[in-house]
């Protein structure tokens, strides 16, 4: 397969002036009836073939003013002439014949327990009809939908609708990836929006029967995200109704199609019963990210796919900021980092690594990657650190009057932050074209009168990028005195070159806090003693980095453990009683405090330190930090979990979840010393899923809860986004000997529908999340989701491929693993048929 360059890029031959389909639905012969009103683009002088993009589609006929043509076709699309253009514009018709019910790969028109429904970003419109499935080419869609059923979407307005048919007008030009429809036998949960200018929006949540109680959450948090969007950034909603999707088959999180977001269905339900607190941050997360896309995507899209970061990383950035508002920047920040290093961190420092902004691609799928979104919001964070509030509330409204209705690009994203603060970015955007996490070194020194601060900044090779440029890397600092007063507010010093000093004026010898808030996606490197992360940890004004140094402090324990046998001394043991019990801090940030350094992130940490990570000898030192820590604080365990028992109804507020985290957090901890007596009255006690599930993990994780999963169960065996949890949480909290045994089970499982994403997810994914199980030295795991890989592929290309980065962390490992990681890479690889989708994600990680 052949790789897409972005220095090869070329503005469509033509212009689309407007869209009308008909959609005759069937499951198995689905007609649909394109009509295309297309002109020469001048932006391409000359005269041109007509190109079209269409796979899988059974061609009936075509038409140019009328007329049958003989188009070519072929396995990717079809051609017809320059010299069989008429001259100007024309219209040209279309018949196809698809089946949605055989479409496995949920992209294009697909069927879901019944449903019809469309996942067309990035390249799905192509399996719908012949079309430049592009998305510089934007144009108004008009849509006819014929089906027996009782609710049938587009996108846009509703124009007219009848017993068995309904038309739909969307009048903003869009490309086709924001396609959408859907029909099928829904419910609806319905409220009223009006704008700040006046318009009347009609909201929907569109759900199965029995499904339209557990979606009040979701609508409320529709509601703020549109108020949000207008107070924050000035954005109003422009169509007369907005409808959402809840769809179980789904190889996203959500899709923001104009007018008519179509979601993951669990990203969508939620009840006190059935969903934990994550379960609620992340619907008003998701919900508000793809509402956010309405301008930052959709008004103003993309110009080509390797762009995908223009859009995908700034309406991370607003979903962060609104989740903030919404709840709390401290813990937000925090939960943002620490998946910030989980996934993307990681991404970057392996064979995967690829810039926010890729030149080339195989697959575009493949590129959805938390380097896109995520490192992709840390960097307009950057941005917005180094040209202040003002300046980047300037930019962002240049870039909406100036872009509004185009297909833009990084280099017009930037040029509005240069044209609104003046300021020259032109270094600023090695973020977006290099990869690789950079490494910051710091020394300081002070010499009785002044304080400097010394950094040096490495930007260490990637594939395909051996060298690069210094980075500009806003370094947010404090400075605190011995007594723990802050001597200097948090201020922004801006590293420039690779190496750089910065002096204050300082009586006493100050103790730093560098990186304030995480100002940038670096590795801070620095030599800092326990009493000084203790001191932090007590003292930094900054909360970031007061958790910051509560992690440090342990993650820096935890590999002395590993490496030399330590034990969990006082310095550690005591600075987190102290976090724990006090009653001045959010409960969220105290149970974030408590929470132990990931396996995955210690593998990474020690392999950075130039040690081969043992999964078993981390998850064994890391249980035993886990015990220290409880028989450190069990005794005052008990009344802490009394203090923080909530009176009253569950309410999913950020106080209450943060309330309900410090408490499980204590529960799981206090499980360790009394045998899961606690966790286990607790879980009898439970009205709501949060304590459920949080309870029945701490008796997991001590080799109990066995009954518990048969009482879960019998509970809830019919409840689809429920029974994912009961799969996932028994393999991701097996013990490292048996997750592979207990996966396997689980596979033979009558309700394991590994056809389905969430499924499949719950059961392969969850076992990659172990890291000593899947990373076993018998090399069971690998082989087992490997297995899995190869058995849906041929399905689900999509979701394989995404699932594969199960194996990218390869390289840290002994050569044992590294040569059966490298076995079944090689196995991958060799299989008859396999996907452009897999076969680029097993190409690259096989270096
Ligand atoms: N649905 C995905 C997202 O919103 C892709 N656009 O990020
Ligand atoms: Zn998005």
């Amino acid at each position: 397969p052949r790789a897409v360059h972005l220095a090869d890029y070329q503005p469509y031959t033509h212009r689309v002036e407007h869209v009308a389909l008909t959609f005759r639905l069937a499951p198995r012969a689905t007609r649909v009836l394109a009509a295309l009103r297309l002109s020469p683009n001048p932006g391409r002088p000359g005269r041109h073939d007509l190109r079209l993009d269409g796979e899988q589609l059974r061609l009936i006929a075509v038409r140019i003013e009328g007329r049958e043509v003989a188009a070519r076709v072929d396995a990717t699309g079809m051609t017809i002439p320059a010299e069989m253009l008429p001259e100007g514009g024309f219209t040209l018709e279309t018949e196809v014949e698809i089946a949605p019910e055989g479409n496995t790969a949920l992209e294009g028109l697909y069927m879901s327990r019944g449903m019809y429904c469309t996942q067309c970003e990035a390249e799905g419109f192509r399996k719908i009809t012949y079309y430049p499935d592009r998305p510089d080419v934007m144009a108004p869609f008009r849509v006819r939908i014929e089906a027996d059923l009782p609710v049938l979407l587009s996108n846009g307005n509703p124009l007219g609708q009848g017993p068995g048919w309904a038309e739909w007008e969307d009048p903003w030009p869009k490309p086709a990836y924001l396609f959408a429809l859907v029909a099928g036998d829904l419910v609806a949960h319905s409220a009223d929006f009006t704008t700040a200018s006046g318009r009347a929006v009609a909201l929907n949540i569109w759900v199965r029967a029995g499904d339209q109680d557990r979606c009040a959450y979701a609508m409320d948090s529709l509601i703020r995200s549109m108020r949000w969007d207008e107070e924050v950034y000035g954005r109003e909603y422009d169509l007369d109704v907005f409808n959402i999707v809840a769809v179980d088959d789904f190889n996203m999180g959500a899709m923001e199609n104009k007018g008519l977001n179509i979601f993951n269905s669990k990203y969508v339900l939620a009840s006190p019963e059935t969903a934990t607190d994550d379960d609620f941050a992340r619907i008003e997360a998701i919900i508000a990210h793809e509402y956010f896309h309405n301008w930052t995507g959709n008004r103003i899209t993309c110009r080509d796919w390797f762009q995908l970061c223009l859009k995908e990383g700034l309406t991370v950035f607003r979903d962060q900021q609104f989740s903030g508002d919404m709840r709390s920047h401290a813990v937000k920040r925090i939960e943002d980092v620490l998946m910030l290093r989980a996934r993307q961190f990681r991404e970057d420092g392996g064979p995967l690594a690829h810039p926010v902004r890729p030149d080339s691609y195989v697959e575009i799928n493949n590129f959805y990657t938390a380097t896109i979104y995520e490192k992709g919001a840390e960097v307009i964070g950057m941005l917005k650190r180094l040209v202040g509030e003002e300046g980047y509330a300037r930019a962002l409204d240049l870039y909406f009057t100036r872009h509004d209705g185009e297909a833009a690009t990084i280099e017009d994203w930037l040029r509005v932050f240069e044209d609104a603060t003046g300021r020259d970015l032109a270094q600023f955007k090695r973020w977006y074209t290099e990869a690789g996490t950079p490494r910051v070194k710091v020394w300081e020194e002070w010499d009785g009168e002044s304080y400097t601060l010394t950094f040096e900044q490495e930007n260490p090779a990637t594939p395909g990028q051996p060298e690069k440029g210094a980075k500009v890397i806003p370094i947010a600092v404090g400075l605190l005195n011995p007594n723990g007063d802050e001597v200097l507010p948090t201020t922004v010093l801006e590293l420039t070159q690779d190496r750089q000093s910065f002096r204050f004026p300082a009586a006493a010898r100050p103790v730093p806090s560098i990186l304030r808030g995480f100002s940038a996606p670096v590795v801070l490197e620095r030599d800092v003693s326990p009493e000084e992360r203790a001191f932090l940890l007590a003292h930094d004004t900054d909360p970031f980095n007061k958790w910051e140094a509560g992690r440090a402090l342990a993650k820096d324990l935890l590999a002395r453990m590993v490496t030399e046998g330590a034990a969990p001394g006082p310095d550690w043991l005591d600075a987190i009683a102290r976090v724990t019990f006090d009653e001045g801090l959010d409960p969220a940030f105290r149970a974030l405090a408590l929470r132990l350094p990931g396996e995955d992130d210690m593998a990474s940490t020690l392999h950075a330190g130039g040690i081969t990570p043992d999964p078993a000898r981390i998850w064994a030192e890391r249980r035993r930090m886990g015990e220290a820590l409880a028989r450190r604080l069990g005794p005052q365990l008990p009344g802490l979990i009394e203090a923080l028992a909530e009176p009253g109804p569950f309410t999913p507020d950020a106080r209450a979840a943060g309330r309900r985290a410090l408490r499980i957090a204590a529960l799981a901890l206090l499980a360790r010393v009394d045998g899961g007596r606690a966790a286990r009255a607790a879980h009898a006690a439970a009205d709501n899923m949060t304590e459920e599930v949080g309870a029945l993990i701490a008796l997991l994780e001590v080799g109990a809860g066995q009954e518990e999963l048969v009482a879960f169960e019998a509970r809830w065996g019919r409840d689809r986004n429920v029974m994912d949890k009961w799969f996932a949480l028994q393999i991701a909290h097996a013990h490292p000997d048996q997750a592979v045994a207990v996966t396997e089970a689980l596979t033979r499982h009558p309700d394991f529908d590994w056809k389905n994403p969430n499924r499949f997810r719950s059961v392969i994914g969850a076992l990659s999340a172990n890291h000593a199980g899947f990373h076993h030295g018998s090399g069971a795991g690998y082989r087992l989701v490997a297995d899995w890989l190869l058995r849906l592929d041929p399905l689900n290309p999509q979701t394989a491929a995404r699932m594969s980065t199960a194996f990218e962390t390869w390289p840290r490992y002994d050569a044992d693993r590294q040569g059966m990681v490298q076995a079944e890479l090689a196995r991958m690889a060799a299989a008859p048929g396999l996907s452009r989708d897999l076969g680029e994600m097993v190409a690259r990680m096989r270096g």
